[in-house]
Order: structure tokens, then C-alpha cells, then sequence
């Protein structure tokens, strides 16, 4: 019986800026970040160790480049790589299309060598082959067989304009390792019913595909969102991990790498047991806030603190928009709201450009024979008769209508 256990971790983009989200994180706070970025590539061996993993598994996008370009990269690329130059066991690499393999990426041995790094260790295998190969796992001989390609470009197309170029990932590769072997495949690519977050593809696949090749597991990067593959009987046989790490507003929510557990017995599939494991000790958060009726700064206040008090926790980064229309001659300081909702939180970016006046419904129907009047009588007389389900829609109407016919500057900055 093969017992196997392995750390899965994908699409780190370590040396990326993380400085153009729009949650805006001042120098200081950004700052704070990249040393957390650090601290979690840092503890990767104490990780293993703890969980006692047999192999840490990289399918791709570990860093946000290919090669070595500024001197801020080269230093991020030397925390990494000394990293897991110094786990003591396994770790497989397959490049994705930000770390793509070519004759200047610093997976290639020469280029290591002119940048003074020692070479690549052996217990780290990297696939280098823009086909699908298999080699054995260092230590695991005849029992763990692993099967990966490279990314050798990045170059991601949209749906509707692919290429021949880019053919289905999987298409014509075929298991060639003995039943009884614990097969993995680890790749890059984009799964075609995932989450995503935009519609961009690089390498496609699906989950039929998948299934259909009898690995016993597949390891797949790209997406940043935590996902498994099931098969019809609700077995996993594949997952992505995800990002472990927050940078950007793709990237909401708990970031994961995957503790797996593999065990294989005779020649069927192998059972998997996968857990995400929670990296990033804090997250991004995105909240959208419709303001109801409010009619002063104390309820609007009310309303967002208790959003923000169920839906975030004092680490995390808010990107809070608010919708909704406030009363004419309501004072609101932004800026400050800004500041003060953001005390009990690691960072809040307010966005209220989709805040707009609401009117004075009564000061017009003082005056019955204005146009404004007379249109706010008639469709409060609709309201009044409406079904529950049109009443907001003629609500929404009442006041898209004072914005035409008062033709006001309907965003307040
Ligand atoms: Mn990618």
C-alpha cells in the first residue's frame, strides 16, 4: 500500500508589486505585506514538517516573472529559491505562464549559473518540456510517478478569438506508468467550467478530459480561486489550490494551499483526502452596501458598521461600495467616514461614487402643477396599486425620473 502525503501550492506571483488594487494600501501597509509574503514563503519548511508531508507540489506561477529583471526581483527570487533549496524533501516544479521555462528563465541551469546561484538541488524536479513527461519522484521510485509539462510562453488568449495554436492541454496524452504506481499529473492550466475571474484562457482542459486519463490525482494551477475536481461519485481527483496569498481584488476571501493525502492500494484509482489549509493571515474582503432609507449620518453609519461587523474581521483588507441615494443636504465627509470605519480594520478603501441625492418628495408636491409634481403624484398613485415585486422597480423609476427632469449632476463626488 503507497501512502502519500503532499503540500499543493500554486500561483504565489511572488515578486509581483501588489501595489495596483484598487484597494489602495498605503506605502506603509504595502510594505507590511510583502514582509507577511515573506514570512509564509519562509515558513514553508516548518509547514511541511508540521504536517509531515512526503513532497511539496508546484504547479506553477510561484513567481510574477520568468526571468531575472530588476534588482527587486532578484531578491525575491533568491527568498524562493533558497526556500526550497532547503526543504528536505521533494518538491516538483511544473512552470505556469508567468514563470514560464525558456533559455532566460532562471529554471534553466545556465541561466542560474551566470546569475552566481548555485544550481537547482536535486531533490527539486523541474519539468522543462513544453510536452508532457513522466519521471519518477526522487526517493519514490517505482511508486510515485509523476507526469507535467511547462509553460514556454505567456500568452493568454479570450474565448472567443483561441487560436489552433493553443490545443486542448490534455488532448493525446495517455497514463504509461504500471496501475499499481501512484500516478499524479501537475500542469497549468485553465479549467473550462472553473471560476474565473475573467475570461482569459491559457492551456484548456476539462473536467471530462481530466477524469477520462485515470490519474489517480491531478494538480492543477492557474486559477486563484480553490476549487476540486469530483468525479460522478464525488471522489476527488483533482484540485486547484488557489492563490495562498491576497494581492489583488481576484483574490477575495480565505487563500488556500491543499494538504493531500493519497493512498493507494492494488491497482484501482487511489483514495484522495484533500483539506485547503488557510496561508494569509488576513483577507480581502469586498463589500457592496445598498443603502435603504436613510435619512441621516447616524443611520447611515448604523447600517455600514453592522455590514462591517458581519461580513469582516480586524485583519482584513475592506474594499467597501456603497450604492444607494442619500438626502439632499445631508453633509457627509467622506474621508472622513473613510478613516473612521477604517480604525477597527487592517485597511478600508471606501468607494461612494455610486451614491447619488435622493429628493424632496414633499417640497415637489407642494407645488401639484409642476411637472415634477405631477409626475411623483403619478407614480405614487401606481405604487399604491402595484404588486409587492414592481412596487421598488417604479420606486427606482420615481427617482431615475427627478434625475431626468431635474437634469442633475447625478454622481456626488
Ligand atoms: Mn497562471
Amino acid at each position: 500500500m503507497i501512502r502519500f502525503r503532499f503540500l499543493q501550492l500554486s500561483d504565489l506571483h511572488f515578486g509581483s508589486p501588489m501595489a495596483s488594487s484598487k484597494l489602495m494600501l498605503p506605502p506603509e501597509k504595502l510594505a507590511q505585506r510583502h514582509a507577511e509574503f515573506e514570512a509564509l514563503v519562509r515558513s514553508l519548511p516548518e509547514m511541511v514538517a508540521t504536517h509531515k508531508v512526503d513532497a511539496l507540489l508546484l504547479p506553477g506561477d510561484l513567481w510574477d516573472h520568468e526571468s531575472f529583471g530588476s534588482s527587486g526581483q532578484l531578491s525575491q527570487f533568491r527568498v524562493l529559491y533558497n526556500t526550497l533549496c532547503q526543504m528536505e524533501i521533494p518538491v516538483v516544479i511544473t512552470p505556469g505562464n508567468h514563470d514560464y521555462y525558456s533559455t532566460s528563465s532562471f529554471y534553466h541551469p545556465q541561466v542560474l549559473a551566470l546569475n552566481d546561484f548555485p544550481a537547482w538541488p536535486s531533490h527539486i524536479t523541474i519539468f522543462t518540456s513544453p510536452r508532457f513527461e513522466s519521471k519518477d519522484l526522487p526517493g519514490w521510485e517505482g511508486q510515485v510517478q509523476l507526469t507535467g509539462k511547462a509553460f514556454f510562453d505567456n500568452i493568454e488568449f479570450y474565448q472567443d478569438t483561441g487560436s489552433a495554436r493553443y490545443e486542448r492541454v490534455l488532448s493525446g496524452l495517455e497514463p504509461n506508468a504500471p496501475a499499481e504506481v501512484l500516478r499524479i499529473l501537475q500542469f497549468h492550466g485553465s479549467r473550462d467550467d472553473a471560476n474565473r475571474f475573467e475570461e482569459k484562457i491559457a492551456a484548456p482542459f476539462s473536467k471530462q478530459e481530466l477524469l477520462a486519463l485515470n490519474y489517480d490525482y491531478a494538480a492543477v494551477g492557474h486559477y486563484h480561486r480553490y476549487d476540486t475536481f469530483t468525479d460522478s461519485t464525488d471522489v476527488v481527483r483533482g484540485a486547484y489550490a488557489g492563490s495562498p496569498f491576497a494581492r489583488g481584488m481576484d483574490e477575495t476571501g480565505e487563500r488556500y494551499g491543499i494538504l493531500g493525502e493519497l493512498i493507494k492500494d492494488g491497482t484501482g484509482l487511489a483514495e484522495a483526502r484533500i483539506q485547503p489549509l488557510v496561508l494569509d493571515p488576513r483577507k480581502i474582503v469586498h463589500l457592496s452596501v445598498q443603502l435603504g432609507q436613510i435619512q441621516s449620518l447616524e443611520e447611515l453609519q448604523t447600517q455600514v458598521i453592522a455590514d462591517l461587523a458581519m461580513k469582516a474581521q480586524p485583519q482584513d483588507m475592506v474594499y467597501l461600495a456603497l450604492q444607494g441615494r442619500i438626502p439632499p443636504g445631508l453633509a457627509v465627509d467622506w474621508e472622513a467616514l473613510e478613516k473612521s470605519w477604517g480604525q477597527s480594520l487592517f485597511h478600508l478603501r471606501l468607494d461612494h461614487d455610486q451614491v447619488t441625492l435622493s429628493y424632496d418628495i414633499q417640497c415637489f408636491l407642494e407645488d401639484p402643477y409642476s411637472l415634477e409634481g405631477r409626475y411623483i403624484q403619478a407614480i405614487q398613485n401606481a405604487i399604491a396599486t402595484a404588486p409587492a415585486e414592481e412596487k421598488t422597480i417604479l420606486e427606482q423609476a420615481l427617482y431615475m425620473g427627478l434625475d431626468a427632469l431635474t437634469q442633475r449632476e447625478i454622481l456626488v463626488r
